[in-house]
């Protein structure tokens, strides 16, 4: 298995693509997709365009759809969520399709779309990428990072950092490096594994959701490992549970 890690969508190779796809959002889009699986949602259907959310969820009856929509960390108007993951409680989202759209997760997720594999990874479920990877062992795998509009996020890149690390510790032998940021993920990794929430309080985003009275987000989505579910694309922009 060949890793690679690319900061940004706008940052991997254009005319490429590999045989698994791992798209991370940490704060907060990949995380939410993730509890929203693991609470019972049919499935997640991904949009980076919100007006073609609304039109393709309009074919759904109201009580089995949820649309979820942000903006600059906000909740769009005329959504039913925005996108923190604490929302997403079995009550709420259980049975019925997540119709999402967010600035930079579902723009990342549109970009690899059309790998044979793609995943989505985030720390709460870092454990769960790390098992499906060591068991599926696809050729060559893509750890993306969202960032937030063409930029690099700390807190992106920490997360693919924990995938990589913890592939390399298991089988050595079985996984290669692909480029320098795959070290510097792991790097940043071992630097602040045990102070995952005092990075995401530095990172620029962070910050910016912490302006949005968010803090209750930032903890929960930098407990490591603290789910065990797989969101998997069953067909581009769709996602759900293995
Ligand atoms: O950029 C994104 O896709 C979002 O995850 C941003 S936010 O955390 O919802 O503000």
């Amino acid at each position: 298995m060949k890793l690679f890690v690319y900061h940004t969508p706008e940052l991997t190779p254009a005319d490429d693509l590999p045989d698994c796809a791992v798209v991370i959002d940490v704060l907060r889009a990949t995380t939410t997709i993730a509890t929203a699986l693991n609470a019972g949602a049919e499935a997640v259907q991904a949009f980076s365009d919100l007006e073609q959310l609304m039109q393709e969820s309009e074919a759904w009856s109201p009580d089995k759809r949820l649309r979820a929509g942000e903006r600059g960390g906000a909740k769009v108007e005329g959504c039913d969520l925005g996108n923190s993951p604490l929302d997403c409680t079995p009550e709420f989202v259980g049975g019925k399709r997540l119709f999402i759209s967010t600035t930079n997760g579902t723009r990342a997720l549109q970009r690899v779309e059309k790998s044979s594999i793609v995943v989505a990874g985030s720390i709460i479920n870092r454990q769960s990428v790390v098992r499906f990877l060591s068991e599926k062992q696809p050729e060559t795998v893509w750890i993306l990072g969202s960032g937030w509009e063409g930029g690099y996020s700390l807190e992106d890149t920490v997360c693919a950092g924990a995938i990589a690390q913890s592939l390399m510790s298991q089988g050595a032998d079985a996984v290669t490096v692909g480029n320098d940021e795959v070290v510097a993920a792991i790097a940043l990794y071992t630097q602040w594994k045990d102070n995952l929430l005092q990075l995401f309080h530095q990172a620029s985003h962070g910050q910016r959701l912490l302006r949005l009275n968010c803090d209750e987000d930032l903890k929960y989505c930098a407990a490591i490992d603290s789910l065990d579910v797989l969101p998997i694309q069953r067909s581009p922009g769709l996602l759900v549970k293995l």
